[in-house]
């Protein structure tokens, strides 16, 4: 039976989910059995804004979600006879909540796809320097990192109104619990912290003010950073009565996804990449300190803060988006095809017949994915994919390109020598794919170790029970309790 229990939130851009783990074992031998007790749609929405389009999250459906999933995790718990003892939290990165004096909402936040970032990283890097910003924060360059969408939103209306800018989960903690906290692995997604230092960094903050006046006050605006394992707060009155639940801690877990994920990665040694495979595919490796070099900066290999003191060094690949998306937009045309018929048609189709860069920035966008895909395919000389099979045999032979790229990068831009990777972690939704796994492992010529599908669930429960004593040990402690939580399914090259 159980010995406890913890509730993990996660949050991701097509759907979240409220799972309920359940700790079992004596110390030492500890296991976490994960049970859903909630799962709710997410996606961005679009709004008319002026001429054209704003793309929104739906906050309050998710609040809803996250209200609704921690009442049945409480239930579930009880009916084994044990109190919730922790909720962690964790979604997406690099988006925001404004909040106003009041502590209102200004707002739903905007989805790091709105189409009105576009331009605007390249402007900002070249009033600032690319080179010594990188030195600080260590951050790739994507349009939608926080502090291209502040300088964009500091043109809006409500901008002079907001005295807080909280990321999703600390927003949604602030909410449960009262407090206001910034958790450094999802801030240091913002570009505003010091990769080296693990601060907000006064470089970039007063120099982003300093070229983009109407930001204002933007340190004021920002929480006090804490690290993964801190407890935030308990539920409030409020929410107490919402929820059925007790004065149940919340703790900052790695509160971005991917960091959580990480954490997720079921590695009994430090020899691994890992592929967070879902929405996006996050490819990297874990590092003690961050790489600022030129080299990293060029190759667009992030340093983004992980739980105990770790960098995690990846770069973003498109991911599964350039797939879900492919489907959605067959699906609202009239042509119904699931994912396992697009699976299966793809198996079957000709290998590496089209390859092309699916980290290309016309992928970011919503929109119809096999067109994106033929215009690469013609602009590159490739054949272009025709019918189901080539379409995602096309987008999934891509992505194992990109990964197999992407941990050769990592591997050499880290300095850790070309032995530093002897097998490759794949968890999230994604490992399920097997095809995607038996490409990948073909294309990087490492064997792939599959699972867990709730890696990020799972890296987030861990490091909970561990902030309120449930669990004890270092990092390599916790990834023992969720290898003996996971079933794991080896592809060799
Ligand atoms: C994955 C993720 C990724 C970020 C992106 C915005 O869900 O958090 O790490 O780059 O979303």
């Amino acid at each position: 039976a159980p010995v406890a229990a913890v509730a993990a939130v996660d949050l991701g851009a097509t759907s979240g989910r409220v799972m309920l783990a359940l700790l079992h074992g004596d110390p030492g031998r500890e296991r976490v059995e994960l049970e859903e007790v909630a799962r709710f749609a997410n996606g961005p929405v679009e709004v008319p804004e002026g001429d054209g389009a704003a793309l929104h999250w739906d906050l309050l459906h998710l609040w809803r979600g996250v209200l609704d999933g921690l009442r049945a995790a409480g239930v579930a718990a009880a009916a084994r006879g044990l109190d919730l003892g922790a909720i962690g939290i964790d979604s997406w990165a690099v988006d925001y909540g404004l909040t106003g004096a009041d502590g209102a909402l200004l707002g739903n936040p905007r989805c790091y796809r709105d189409p009105r970032l576009e331009g605007v990283a390249e402007k900002v890097l070249d009033t600032l320097g690319a080179e010594a910003h990188y030195r600080v924060n260590g951050l790739q360059t994507q349009p939608f990192n926080t502090e291209f969408q502040l300088v964009a939103g500091a043109q809006d209306a409500v901008w002079p109104l907001a005295t807080s800018v909280r990321l999703i989960p600390d927003l949604l903690a602030s909410w449960l619990t009262g407090r206001v906290v910034a958790e450094v692995t999802n801030a240091s997604t913002t570009g505003l912290v010091d990769a080296t230092t693990r601060q907000w960094s006064p470089t970039v903050i007063d120099g982003l003010v300093r070229a983009y006046p109407a930001l204002g006050d933007l340190r004021g605006r920002l929480a006090d950073l804490v690290e993964p394992g801190d407890v935030v707060g308990h539920l409030t009155g409020r929410v107490r009565s919402l929820t059925g639940l007790g004065a149940v801690p919340v703790v900052a877990v790695g509160t971005h996804d991917t960091a959580s994920a990480v954490v997720g990665v079921p590695a009994a040694d430090d020899r691994f990449a890992y592929v967070s495979s879902g929405t996006w595919s996050l490819v990297g490796v874990e590092l003690d300190a961050p790489v600022l070099t030129q080299a990293s900066r060029e190759a667009n290999v992030t340093n983004e803060l992980g739980v105990d003191g770790t960098v995690r060094y990846l770069k973003n690949v498109m991911g599964l988006w350039v797939l879900s998306e492919t489907l959605r937009t067959w699906r609202e045309s009239g042509r119904d095809v699931s994912l396992a018929e697009a699976l299966a048609a793809a198996e079957t189709a000709e290998p590496g017949r089209t390859v092309v860069d699916v980290d290309g920035p016309q992928f970011l966008a919503p929109g119809d994915m096999s067109a994106r895909l033929a215009e690469a395919a013609r602009a590159s000389g490739q054949p272009v994919p025709d019918g189901v099979g080539q379409v995602v045999r096309c987008v999934l032979d891509s992505l194992a390109a990109a990964y197999a790229r992407a941990v050769d990068q990592v591997t050499e831009l880290s300095g850790r020598g070309s032995d530093a990777v002897t097998a490759i972690h794949v968890v999230g939704g994604g490992s399920q794919n097997a095809l995607l796994c038996r490409l990948t492992a073909e294309a990087t010529g490492l064997p792939v170790v599959a699972g867990p599908t709730e890696g990020a669930a799972l890296g987030n429960a861990v490091v909970a029970a561990r902030g309120v004593g449930l669990l004890t040990g270092t990092l390599t402690d916790l990834r023992g309790v969720v290898r003996r939580s996971s079933t794991l399914v080896t592809y060799e090259p």
